[in-house]
């Protein structure tokens, strides 16, 4: 193998490290790589992703989440409105047998509000989510220096910067 060749495949294992999936079972319930985007030590607010698969044969419910990383939490979706993209509590995400919901920048979110420590990059925090059927799932989301692994459009969202 050549030195550039061994560099390239050093690189794209350093990379894939650094993004590498985690992912957690409940019941029939699959959650993958819970992320959030690294924000400056002052923020007062934060947001958590997730993809939530449901591999059952019943309907399954989101009904909240709780983190010591956070006073409270909330359940956020963006909707159109008079031309602007804004974000609004819902009560609730209803996981339809078989179906995959990507928790993402502009999409669903779990808003983290009164940040009780920082979100730094490369480390971690532990969340609750609290199904209807499934119960509660711990899971650990990891804060990450980009935009995460969708790479999706984006509205404005506090004060995430965009790099493409
Ligand atoms: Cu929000």
């Amino acid at each position: 193998m050549s030195i550039k060749a061994f560099l390239t495949v050093s690189a794209a294992f350093l990379l894939s490290g650094m993004v590498s999936a985690h992912e957690y079972r409940a019941g029939e319930l699959h959650i993958d790589h819970p992320w959030s985007r690294a924000m400056p030590p002052v923020a007062p607010t934060g947001a958590a992703y997730l993809v939530i698969e449901n591999q059952g044969s019943q309907a399954d419910r989101l009904l909240g989440a709780e983190t010591p990383a956070a006073a409270y939490t909330e359940l956020h979706e963006h909707v159109h409105a008079d031309g602007l993209m804004k974000m609004q509590q819902i009560e609730q995400v209803v996981v339809e047998p078989g179906q995959r919901i990507s928790f993402e920048p502009g999409g669903y979110h779990i808003m983290l509000f009164n940040l009780q420590q920082p979100l730094v990059a490369g480390e971690r925090f532990p969340l609750t989510l609290r199904f209807e059927h499934a119960g509660e799932i711990e899971v650990e989301v990891a804060v990450e220096d980009q935009d995460g692994p969708s790479h999706g459009h984006e509205h404005g969202h506090g004060n995430g910067h965009h790099h493409h």
